[in-house]
């Protein structure tokens, strides 16, 4: 006999009487052995969390939209919440002797070329981005090129730094206050990668020692901040022909050579090549497609022990998915961003994920009118992704996938979390006994089902859920 014919019950007739009353709409059946279960586990939990208030509700899920990009695949995070920032040191990039040339001929020193390209005002929006500082025109200031990351500052490199150029005898110098000399062939040039966990709004700035080498110091003093953003000091210059791609940038980064000004006096001769750095970043992707999980994680008790309220016996993320398109449209220049969202028609569906499952009874899940059972799949009597005997648990990714499935009709509902448990065992001949199908409580009952946030971890096996899961009388 199939185990899901168990819940229709117009066939339970075949079964005999003791099944009749798995129809009734309450929390358990009320029959029998699973009454005396149930008032056990209610015993149980109020002496281990006290009395129940009877306005207790067990929905503690808020339902936040998360979304995913598929581009980066990172998550896009709620505010507030930190942004992990990565300021690496990376390798070196040979610059050819065409840039060089290019270089020369076209960012002549003493020239203006306050007209070349565009400003690099770059409030930019970017989570990944490769600097490479690689040419000095003849230059007696000292400078420090940093960037300020949603208003903190972070220091990528300071002149002379691992900064060579190479000779046609082969001979590598170091560089000197006089820059990139007329004989050079190549520069290397050390690059510096920045990665982050969420986009941030940055700039590029220089802080600049006017009394040359010497006066540079450790803690800034003395200095003088430049940025495109006050001081109009930077300059993207666009398709330079040749540019070079520092090893393991994907080919569809655009790169940038930006050409940065060290005199802000009225007096500057705005040649824009008294440093210069290469930018490689990420292309935007002007149009996007992200998605939007809204999820409740349900906790479940399937009454095997009446006391160990792990709350791990059935672990099952239900989301509504649906699709937005994201359109941008960034202005280099200023670094504005305009943003349009529009949602995707028909693009919404219902999904479950089971995480756990830390009984040794089978179940059938019910969500809306979509079914899984645990013997589909796994032996019944193991308990899985529950820590029994200190194995691993696994909260997310695809380890923690046990099974997942769409619910049919999108006839889950989050507002009356229609999803139950129907637990049973099966006797000798195969027959299943002590059906107990446990459904979402009431207010004021023994839960044995709760919804939480999708990011809260289950319990280990046999261990308790701490007792501010549980809210107590006259509690907020
Ligand atoms: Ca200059
Ligand atoms: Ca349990
Ligand atoms: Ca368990």
């Amino acid at each position: 006999m199939k185990i899901k014919s168990l819940l229709v019950c117009g066939s339970m007739a075949v079964l005999g009487a003791a099944f009749t009353s798995c129809s009734k709409d309450i929390a358990f059946d009320s029959e029998g052995a699973t009454q005396r279960l149930y008032a056990e586990y209610e015993a149980n939990f109020v002496k281990k969390y006290g009395a129940i208030d009877p306005n207790q509700t067990w929905d503690f899920a808020s339902m936040r939209p998360v979304r995913t990009l598929p581009s980066t695949n990172a998550l896009t995070r709620a505010e507030g919440d930190n942004i992990q920032i990565k300021l690496e040191e990376q390798g070196t990039i040979t610059i050819n002797s065409d840039i060089i040339k290019w270089m020369r001929k076209y960012m002549k020193a003493g020239e203006d070329h306050s007209q070349m390209g565009a400003p690099f005002a770059s409030v930019l929006s970017r989570n990944s981005f490769i600097i490479a500082p690689f040419y000095q025109g003849q230059a007696s200031y000292f400078w420090e090129l940093w960037v300020n990351i949603g208003g903190q500052e972070y220091k990528i490199w300071e002149k002379y730094d691992k900064l060579k150029y190479i000779t046609s005898d082969g001979q590598s110098h170091d560089l000197t206050t006089s820059g990139v000399p007329n004989n050079a062939v190549q520069v290397v040039a050390p690059t510096f990668k920045y990665t982050a966990t969420k986009d941030a709004s940055l700039f590029f700035f220089l802080k600049v020692w006017k009394g040359g080498d010497t006066a540079h110091t450790s803690d800034g003093s003395g200095s003088i901040k430049l940025s495109s953003l006050d001081n109009g000091n930077m300059r993207a210059l666009e398709k330079v022909p040749g540019l070079p791609m520092p090893a393991g940038v994907p080919d569809d980064y655009f790169a940038y050579i930006i050409g940065c000004e060290d005199n802000e006096d009225s007096g500057s001769d705005s040649d824009f090549e008294d440093l210069a750095f290469l930018f490689f970043g990420p292309p935007l992707k002007e149009v996007e497609e992200v998605e939007v999980r809204q999820t409740k994680r349900y906790m479940m008790e399937d009454l095997g022990a009446t006391d160990d309220f792990d709350f791990n016996d059935v672990v099952v993320d239900v989301s509504n998915v649906s699709k937005k398109k994201i359109t941008r449209k960034e202005n280099f220049s200023t670094g504005h961003m305009d943003v349009f969202e529009e949602d995707i028609p028909n693009s919404h569906y219902q999904e479950a994920i089971v995480r756990a499952a830390g009984g040794t009874l089978d179940f059938t899940l019910e969500i809306g009118s979509t079914s899984w059972n645990k013997s589909d799949k796994y032996s019944i009597t193991d308990m899985l992704n529950t820590g029994w005997h200190g194995e691993t648990i696994y909260y997310t990714g695809d380890e923690s996938v046990l099974a997942r499935f769409p619910i049919t009709n999108d006839d889950w509902d989050p507002s009356t979390n229609n999803i139950k448990v129907t637990v049973y065992k099966k006797d000798g001949n195969g027959v299943s006994e002590d059906v107990k199908t446990i459904k979402f409580p009431k207010k004021g009952e023994a839960p044995m089902i709760i919804a939480v946030e999708p990011d809260v971890e289950w319990m280990v096996e046999r261990n308790g859920v701490p007792q501010n899961w549980i809210k107590q009388p006259g509690e907020e």
